[in-house]
């Protein structure tokens, strides 16, 4: 817990699922000493998120943020009017990321293909490029962590996923390029992939269909955005020179992308 002691830690998508558990996880394990800065679309869910926060950590210092990552202006307004004692980000996790439907070419609708490329992929690479030189200015060539969150979905596509799969595997693609670029500095670069997990996620894919998203956990016991925070947050805190470059997280009844056991 020493080792994250005075960390500043950017999250994005910290206002539901992963990302808030995140936030949540980094608060519980270093209470006395670290700076947050959430951020995501929905400011009001934030704040919720720190007042939360505020209620058991009194030693967290939170900065909750207005952010969209499809929008290249807002990341590089975000980064710099981060306020001085929020500045040298020390760990930046990639959370913010979404699917939309289940539907095949021909019939995938532009707008959702355009949505998750620009929030999973291009997002998280704009993100990446407005942090690094934070990590880079210091010592040695650089230090800090990005831990970006990938999927099981960017290792084993699935039907009615190509466009969301896709992105994934980008995420992916990028991780392990970024990490042997940066290999003459101390700059930790993490993927930690999910299987399924019960967060909004489905709900944002089936359009706030509650019915529908409530359908893909029946019978199965997904994990919780908790059980993704303690990896991330196990990660974060490593000694330096310990690197979580790659993990893949089931729930037990889980052993690939469409193999589920389902009891019925
Ligand atoms: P949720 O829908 O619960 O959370 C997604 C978060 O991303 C929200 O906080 C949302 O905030 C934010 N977000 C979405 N679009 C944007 C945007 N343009 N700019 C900024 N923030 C955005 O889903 P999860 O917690 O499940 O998803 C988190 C990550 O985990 C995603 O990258 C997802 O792909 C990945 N994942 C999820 C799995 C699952 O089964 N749930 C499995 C594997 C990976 P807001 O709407 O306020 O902007
Ligand atoms: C979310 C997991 O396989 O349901 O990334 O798309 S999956």
């Amino acid at each position: 817990a020493q080792r994250l002691k005075g960390k500043t830690i950017v999250i994005t998508g910290a206002s539901s699922g992963i990302g808030k558990s995140v936030a949540l996880e980094f608060a519980r394990t270093q209470p006395e000493d670290l700076k947050l800065v959430i951020t995501a679309r929905r400011i009001d869910t934030l704040k919720e998120v720190a007042k939360e926060i505020a209620g058991f950590a009194h030693g967290v210092k939170v900065h909750p943020v207005k952010l969209d990552v499809s929008k290249p202006d807002e990341i590089r307004s975000f980064v710099d009017q981060l306020p001085d004692e929020f500045k040298v980000v020390d760990v930046l996790v990639n959370n913010a990321g979404l699917v939309k439907g289940v539907a095949q070419a021909p019939n995938i609708a532009s707008e959702d293909i355009a949505v998750m490329f620009d929030t999973n992929v291009t997002g998280l690479i704009n993100m990446t490029q407005a942090i690094l030189p934070i990590f880079k200015a210091r010592p040695d060539g650089g230090r800090g962590d990005i831990i970006n969150i990938g999927s099981i979905a960017g290792r084993e596509p699935y039907q009615g996923g190509s466009i969301y799969c896709a992105t994934k595997a980008a995420v992916r693609s990028f991780t392990d390029s970024l990490r042997k670029e940066l290999i003459a500095t101390r700059i930790r670069v993490i993927e930690i992939d999910p299987g399924q997990v019960e967060t909004e996620f489905s709900v944002v894919r089936f359009n706030g269909d509650k019915e529908k998203a409530k359908k893909v956990y029946e019978g199965v016991e997904p994990l919780t955005g908790d059980d993704i925070a303690e990896v991330v947050v196990f990660a974060a805190g490593r000694r330096e020179n310990v690197v979580l470059a790659d993990t893949l997280v089931f729930p037990n009844h889980q052993a690939a992308a469409t193999v589920m056991h389902r009891k019925t």
